[in-house]
């Protein structure tokens, strides 16, 4: 077949406009594509919502591709072990309770079944701003080209309208940040502002961060480590289970409210 470059260009500039347009007003726009913002957008999908990831960097997976240390390879927990089982992850069981994976694959496979399930996945863009009504309530997300940050030009954002938004932009809670310069001192936490992240511990990271994925202020959710730093605990280090049954938390939290039940954790083949 005789190839036309120009058909390639348009191929790619329509798919493209059309996903831009199908995604000016969703039911939530999710702040970070590592694993708790993957997780989450999984879920949502699936429930049948519509749901904008967004993600600064050329690649989804956040802090995960680097396993601890740039060694890639990653710890989750027995919790946890049943969301890799649906995803079709390897694990090994290195000792009872500790299971590993390989770094690369699970943020493969987190990343294909995202995307596969109906994710609006937008990489190399950058929510710079939030999208707040009089009332000062979150409507919905700023977003520009990460490059335009990066290459410090100034140009102007657009705006895309959200039911939900969750916070998954890891330990810099970027989202909650966003909502103190704009609106104030309003987060749902005991000082009103983000309480800043603790020490590494990974047990008590671990058993808190899902009783962390809550509402920060009204429609918005702080999902994966930005859930533990807005409020007050510790670090976990390279164990991931604790990203992912927070992601699993946040979208729950969401569907509830936005009215559907929760399918169970399905894996597209
Ligand atoms: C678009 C943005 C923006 C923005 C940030 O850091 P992440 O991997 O976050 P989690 O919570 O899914 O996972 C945390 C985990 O990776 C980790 O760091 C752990 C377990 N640490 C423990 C420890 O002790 O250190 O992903 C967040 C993503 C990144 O890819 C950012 O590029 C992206 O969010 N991001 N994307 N617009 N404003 N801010």
């Amino acid at each position: 077949m005789k190839l036309n470059d120009l058909t390639i260009s348009k191929a790619i500039i329509e798919e493209y406009r059309k996903k831009l347009l199908d995604s000016l007003s969703v039911d939530v726009c999710i702040v970070g594509g590592g694993p708790a913002g993957m997780m989450a957008s999984y879920m949502i999908a699936k429930a049948g919502y519509k749901v904008n990831l967004y993600e600064r960097k050329l690649s989804l997976g956040g802090g995960m591709w680097g396993g601890g240390m740039m060694f890639n390879k990653i710890v989750l927990q027995e919790e946890s072990k049943a969301i890799l089982d649906a995803f079709n992850v390897k694990l090994t069981e290195y000792e009872k309770g500790y299971y590993v994976a390989d770094s690369i694959a699970t943020v493969g496979a987190l990343a294909y079944n995202a995307s596969n399930a109906g994710v609006n996945v937008f990489n190399l863009i950058s929510v710079e701003d939030l999208k707040v009504n009089r009332a000062n309530e979150v409507e919905g997300a700023v977003i520009n080209w990460s490059s335009v940050g990066l290459a410090n030009l100034h140009v102007d954002p657009i705006t895309v309208g959200s039911k939900f938004l969750i916070d998954a932009t890891g330990h810099a809670c970027e989202v909650a940040n966003i909502i103190l310069k704009r609106i104030g001192k309003v987060l749902y936490t005991d000082n009103n502002e983000i309480m800043g992240e603790g020490s590494m511990n990974a047990d008590r990271a671990e058993s808190v961060i899902v009783g962390n994925t809550k509402e920060i202020y009204k429609n918005v959710y702080a999902a994966g480590m930005s859930a533990n730093a807005i409020f007050g605990t510790n670090r976990m280090g390279p164990i991931f289970g604790g990203m992912l049954l927070s992601g699993k938390k946040a979208a729950e939290l969401i569907i509830d409210r936005l009215g559907a039940r929760t399918e169970s954790l399905t894996v597209n083949q």
